[in-house]
């Protein structure tokens, strides 16, 4: 058994092919995994749990087929499904993990984050976040029409789009100190983010120990996943859609 992590996906109807990739890791998962967390950008867009299109239904299907069989699944929100509310967890059978959250991971306490906070050279991005997720401009949004979201969204991410292409990487990549200040207020040694799309374990030293910082791949071509194994050790694996194999299928035979 081991503990999967996702983040990343980006789901949405554009890209049928990861959402078929998706579920066949998820129905993986609900065989052999002890529990799944989607640290974020699950969802490419997310207007509201009152939008079901093709992909948001195949999911919401899939999560529940999956929590039926006992499989835990946790949320967290990223910056681009940060709206996803009550209704989508209950209906998907998810629980809900705020940014920021540390979980036990067969004893092991492991910080949990979407990633965006931790990248604090993007002041632009940052004043948006807190803009965007003010309780008020939420609502206000929420009680436009579901035409009118989505073309405020797509606004939004073609604004996006141009700030990242105008931005220097190393801007868009997390600040090591204010990784290093999350970790020691949470006093872990580990921590697992998405976001960046930079898939990697790097190692560090924190209070004279080691440390490392896990990030999650994003699913472009492929779809991506850590594995986290009960004795602490753990493994990125990509996959390719339509020839889906089992992660977890390594018993000597
Ligand atoms: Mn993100």
């Amino acid at each position: 058994m081991a503990t999967a992590f996702i983040s990343d996906c980006h789901l949405s109807d554009n890209s049928p092919e990861m959402t078929q990739l998706f579920c066949q890791f998820l129905a993986d998962c609900s065989n052999h995994a002890d529990a799944l967390y989607i640290l974020g950008d699950f969802f490419d867009v997310w207007i509201g749990d009152d939008y079901l299109g093709k992909t948001e239904q195949t999911i919401i299907a899939a999560l529940q087929q999956s929590r039926q069989k006992g499989l835990p699944i946790y949320l967290m929100h990223g910056n681009r499904d940060f709206l996803i509310g009550k209704r989508f967890l209950k209906n998907a059978g998810c629980t809900f993990l705020p940014d920021e959250t540390v979980a036990n991971l067969y004893g092991k306490p492991v910080l949990l984050m979407h990633g965006d906070t931790l990248c604090t050279a993007d002041i632009a991005y940052l004043k948006f976040r807190r803009w965007s997720r003010c309780w008020f401009i939420k609502k206000l949004f929420l009680m436009k029409s579901l035409q009118t979201r989505a073309a405020i969204a797509a606004r939004y991410r073609k604004a996006s789009m141009a700030h990242t292409a105008d931005t220097a990487p190393e801007i868009m990549d997390v600040t090591p100190p204010e990784v290093e200040k999350k970790m020691k207020k949470h006093q872990v040694q580990t921590l697992i983010h998405g976001h960046t799309h930079r898939p990697a374990v790097h190692t560090l030293s924190l209070n004279n120990q080691p440390a490392e910082r896990i990030v999650l791949p994003a699913w472009h071509q492929t779809g991506g996943a850590l594995l986290f194994q009960p004795d602490g050790t753990h493994t990125l694996v990509t996959f390719q859609p339509k020839q889906y194999r089992s992660l977890f299928d390594q018993d000597p035979s």
